[in-house]
């Protein structure tokens, strides 16, 4: 089994060099054995997506397309959502065939129990964000990613995204450590939650891989980082050994 795991590309095009980089890697698991693949989506993928639309399918088809492919060939595709993509499960779980979720999910492979999730909860002082996703995640709010236009959420998300990247852009700077603390502390208390042998998360856009010790056991806790890097890497899980792989 060979899985993988992506998060926090925030592609705005299919065409930017991120896309292209996504594109190639996509078409690079067909490439291998897809039956022994399993891709997770780890959130904020897209810079936005939001509902059902045609619009988004249409604005990533490329990207679209090597994801049906590679579905089709027989790979497992699993999508939390991040809080760039909400709502997406018409297209990706109805049309697409992906399982998607909101929370953390937990899975075995190669005799590893592995908790993925976005990683949005991991800092609990950013009660701005908590706030904004409680109203997102609101279930009267989640007809309207399908009835208002594509176009419309669009035009919000990119206004929102400039804000909230001007802010963590800051954030970053002067924190980083301080990011990586909270890494560290919430898979503490993820695992007090239920017990795990690597947690994987995103969202931060601060690559960590670090050894917690949690009294006698010791876990292993991964964030992705971002795309937003000169060279992309990605962390791959082999028969229970995990790596990270640049790709260009
Ligand atoms: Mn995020």
């Amino acid at each position: 089994m060979e899985a993988w795991f992506v998060s926090d590309i925030h592609l705005k095009t299919a065409e930017e060099r991120n896309g292209q980089i996504l594109l190639r890697f996509l078409r690079s698991l067909l490439q291998k054995n897809p039956q022994q693949v399993h891709l997770f989506l780890l959130g904020d993928i897209f810079d936005l997506w939001i509902g059902g639309h045609d619009y988004f399918v249409k604005k990533f088809q490329p990207l679209i397309d090597a994801l049906v492919d590679l579905k089709k060939a027989g790979a497992r595709i699993t999508y939390i959502e991040g809080n760039h993509d909400v709502h997406i499960e018409s297209f990706f779980q109805k049309k697409l065939g992906a399982e998607v979720f909101v929370e953390a999910q937990y899975y075995q492979l190669d005799g590893l129990i592995l908790r993925c999730e976005h990683g949005d909860l991991i800092n609990p002082d950013d009660i701005k964000y908590l706030k904004y996703r409680s109203i997102i995640r609101n279930p009267y709010i989640k007809p309207l990613g399908n009835i208002l236009p594509g176009r419309f959420w669009d035009y919000l998300g990119n206004k929102a995204s400039k804000n909230s990247r001007h802010r963590s852009a800051q954030f970053r700077s002067a924190y980083e450590q301080k990011l990586v603390q909270m890494i560290r502390d919430h898979a503490l208390r993820a695992y007090q939650e239920k017990p795990f042998d690597i947690i994987i998360s995103g969202h931060m856009h601060v690559f960590d891989d670090t050894v917690v010790r949690i009294g006698d056991k010791e876990v292993r806790s991964v964030n992705l980082g971002s795309w937003f890097e000169e060279k992309v890497k990605i962390f791959r899980l082999r028969d229970g050994q995990g790596d990270w792989v640049e790709i260009g």
